[in-house]
């Protein structure tokens, strides 16, 4: 019988490109037909033929506290009663930008927007305005959102400016655009010997999220902020994923590394549209009204966005959430490498802080070219698996999979168990 999932999906194909409103989520990765959901519970979701799921995208970040947090849900109710925007500032704002310089203190002034990609997009050209600059630098598999300078790739030649990752991206702004493989302190420091006074910026995930999960080294990260001060260049941790996520303070706060300034998503909106850019006042000044730098939007800091953002940022900051939410994603880790090995299939995991990354070789990537190496195939086998006993992983080999707190014991030792049995299908298809 045609599941209404497949009929919901057939459907979306003729109005929605791809039956979808984001790429990822058409499993053209992993192959299938994507799942629609209807209800989220705590760690739970339930699509729409009724199958329930324990979820490890939480919405690629955002659902940290849960789905449908009760607190949340109510917040948002009780604001929204009062109209859903106005397009003029509200206090709102205000305890938004206060709430965030307190748990982020670099972030010295702060500007609401949309999504992620507005962040990345905004303070980006805020540091061309301060710089005066064009040069911008980012890192072989790392994604921060779809803004034309940033859907770049590797140009042809060593430290060569970049040819365009995407249509639509026109050469002559790619050509403003280097990337650099990721935790290559020699590449960097060759770069900024080369071209060090026209950067602009750099742009990183201080932990990588976008190419499954891949930590920076620490000599990295301190390289690349010493170079930018030498160099007056901008730089800026694209915490969009790891913000509140890795730790309260995001990765910055980990890694003890001061960036000039931060974009952040995801967890602020709590499930709805929000994204922030801030850093230092200096450059923060440079953007209009005061300066010259243009940024606008129409529901920027919108009250109920906010209101859902300011809740679950509440919730958050509870005694030890960061603690437990850590220990937590350890135990998943630990769970099924065990399993793997149990079973004897080629498997590595990792995480930090509520995110995870999922490997099918010897040992955790440290950059684009070694993630290449795993064995997409035996992760496709594994997710479809895994989907088949109810767990809901990220439809790709190169996502970083989340906890959040309403993750318990028993959905650990679940998904656990789903694995053993992933991990054997795996091994009956070599
Ligand atoms: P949005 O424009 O999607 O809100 O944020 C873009 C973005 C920026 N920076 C980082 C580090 C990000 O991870 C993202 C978006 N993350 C993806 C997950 N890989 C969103 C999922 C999707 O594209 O549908």
């Amino acid at each position: 019988m045609t599941s209404q999932n497949q009929i919901l999906f057939e459907q979306s194909q003729h109005l929605i490109p791809g039956g979808v409103n984001s790429p990822v989520r058409a499993f053209r990765s992993v192959g299938g037909t994507p799942i629609f959901f209807k209800k989220g519970l705590g760690s739970k979701l339930w699509d729409v033929d009724g199958k329930e799921y324990i979820d490890y995208i939480n919405s690629w970040g955002p659902m940290i506290v849960g789905h449908a947090h009760p607190e949340v849900i109510a917040a948002v109710q009780a604001v929204a009663a009062n109209s859903l925007s106005f397009g003029a500032p509200t206090g709102l704002e205000l305890e938004m930008a206060e709430t965030i310089n307190k748990l982020v203190p670099s972030m010295e002034q702060i500007r609401l927007v949309s999504s992620g990609t507005e962040a990345t997009m905004s303070a980006i050209r805020v540091a061309r305005g301060f710089t005066g600059r064009s040069k911008l630098v980012k890192f072989e598999g790392c994604y921060h959102g779809h803004a034309d300078s940033l859907l770049v790739k590797a140009g042809s030649g060593l430290l060569t400016f970049g040819e365009p990752d995407s249509a639509g991206v026109p050469a002559e702004v790619a050509a403003n655009t280097l990337t650099l493989p990721y935790n290559n302190v020699e590449q960097l420091e060759a770069l900024f010997k080369q071209s060090g006074d026209e950067i602009a910026c750099v742009i990183i995930e201080p932990v990588v999220g976008n190419m499954n999960l891949v930590k920076p080294t620490e000599a990295f990260l301190k390289a690349l902020r010493d170079l930018c001060t030498k160099h007056g260049s901008v730089l800026i941790f694209d915490e969009v994923m790891t913000g509140f996520r890795v730790h309260l303070g995001g990765a910055q706060a980990l890694y003890g590394i001061k960036p000039d300034m931060t974009t952040l998503g995801k967890v602020i909106g709590g499930g709805l549209p929000v994204g922030a850019f801030g850093g230092r006042k200096d450059i923060m000044s440079g953007l209009a009204p005061l300066g010259k730098v243009y940024q606008a939007g129409t529901l920027s800091g919108n009250p109920v966005a906010v209101t859902a953002g300011l809740k679950t940022l509440e919730l958050i900051q509870a005694p030890d959430f960061h603690k437990n939410l850590t220990v937590q994603t350890q135990k998943l880790v630990d769970g099924l490498m065990a399993a793997a090995k149990k079973i004897g299939v080629t498997f590595s995991a990792q995480s930090v802080g509520g995110m995870f990354g999922l490997y099918f070789s010897e040992a955790c990537p440290t950059c684009f070219d070694e993630v290449m190496t795993s064995d997409k195939a035996a992760f496709n086998v594994f997710f479809h698996s895994m989907l088949d006993s109810g767990i809901y992983l990220g439809p790709s080999a190169f996502e970083a999979g989340f906890v959040s707190a309403a993750h318990t014991d028993g959905d650990i030792a679940t998904t656990i168990a789903a694995a053993e049995k992933a991990f054997q299908v795996i091994l009956s298809t070599k």
